[in-house]
């Protein structure tokens, strides 16, 4: 059989399965509305887990019925790797359209999916977590239960101030869970992951709206979040999990249209890259956005420079140790 004809056989039926995202740019998901990236690697293959953004045009609010899964052995080209998990997974949560922002880790064999959802009985957001054996899931409810519900936090009055969990785990093993909107807080996470080891702590963080993420890199630990509404992404960094933290700047500036930006960083094949949301692709708006990815070069001193947002994102990458 001619090269040719074997390329068109493998093209049509990768078509068929729905499976590769064929797509060498930013919006990196070109066929559905997707924000809230959360990511992370694993034998040379980096994971994306995205909510899926299904309101119309004339939509006022979010309408998230589903996380789904992509993965990347190149972090240009994406496989559609299904939904691993929906709302009506936490059976405590209204969970239809509320799949808001969460965050991944691996720890001890096993997959945890933090995320946020409407909570049916106690009023507000609350957030959940979920397991899995495998990183495409199927993921379940760890705990029966929320991790965090609205009435265990009093220092703000909105409904929407426990959401969008980050999630960390330090190289001694202590893991944190940081989360917020308008208030920042964390607690420190048992080794089983489902439940708090200590208090929530409020964190002062100045023009704090959501979104914190944390990692480490070179013992420097970064606590970056999304500041101001309409929000850029901007850091702090500290000596420890918990700070003191140093204001550093702003790593993304604010979108055109949509109001949030939500992010996360990953390390691939040797590179620094992080994910974020924008409102580029065709018909996008505030409840209908579009996951994006830059490559980028932290600098001498460990900071992290500004980032621009490109139509062409990153270069190809691929990783040999890309198995799947
Ligand atoms: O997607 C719903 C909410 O919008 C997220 O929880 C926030 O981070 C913002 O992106």
């Amino acid at each position: 059989m001619k090269l040719k004809n074997i390329t068109t056989i493998i093209v049509a039926g990768l078509a068929l399965a729905g499976a590769t995202v064929a797509h060498a740019a930013n919006p990196l998901l070109p066929k559905i509305f997707t924000a809230d990236p959360a990511a992370f690697v694993e034998d040379g293959v980096a994971y994306l887990y995205v909510g899926r953004d299904e309101a119309t045009p004339k939509d006022k609010d979010y309408v998230m019925k589903e996380w789904r899964l992509y993965s990347s052995c190149d972090m240009k080209n994406w496989t559609d790797r299904g939904v691993p998990l929906k709302p009506s997974a936490f059976k405590w949560a209204i969970g239809k359209v509320d799949a808001w922002a969460s965050d991944i880790v691996k720890r001890d064999g096993k997959y945890y999916f933090y995320s946020t959802v409407d909570h049916a009985t106690i009023p507000g957001r609350a957030i959940g977590v979920a397991v899995a054996d495998k990183p495409e899931g199927p993921f379940v409810d760890a705990r029966g239960s929320a991790l965090v519900s609205n009435d265990m936090t009093r220092e703000s009055p909105i409904a929407w101030d426990d959401i969008d969990p980050g999630v960390f785990v330090d190289d001694d093993g202590q893991a944190y869970l940081y989360w917020g909107n308008t208030v920042l807080k964390y607690a420190r996470l048992k080794k089983n992951m489902t439940e708090f080891d200590g208090p929530i702590v409020t964190v002062g963080m100045d023009r704090f709206t959501e979104a914190p993420y944390l990692h480490k890199r070179n013992g420097i630990y970064y606590l970056s979040y999304s500041r101001e509404f309409p929000e850029e992404t901007a850091y702090v960094t500290g000596p420890s999990p918990t700070g003191p933290w140093t204001y550093r700047g702003v790593i993304m500036s604010k979108n055109k249209v949509v109001k949030t930006i939500h992010h996360a960083f990953i390390e691939f094949n040797g590179k620094s890259y992080i994910v974020y949301h924008n409102d580029k692709l065709p018909g996008g708006g505030e409840y209908r956005r579009s996951v994006a990815v830059e490559e980028f070069t932290y600098n001498a001193d460990g900071t992290i420079p500004y980032i621009k947002q490109t139509a062409d994102g990153p270069q190809a990458n691929p990783s040999p140790a890309c198995s799947k």
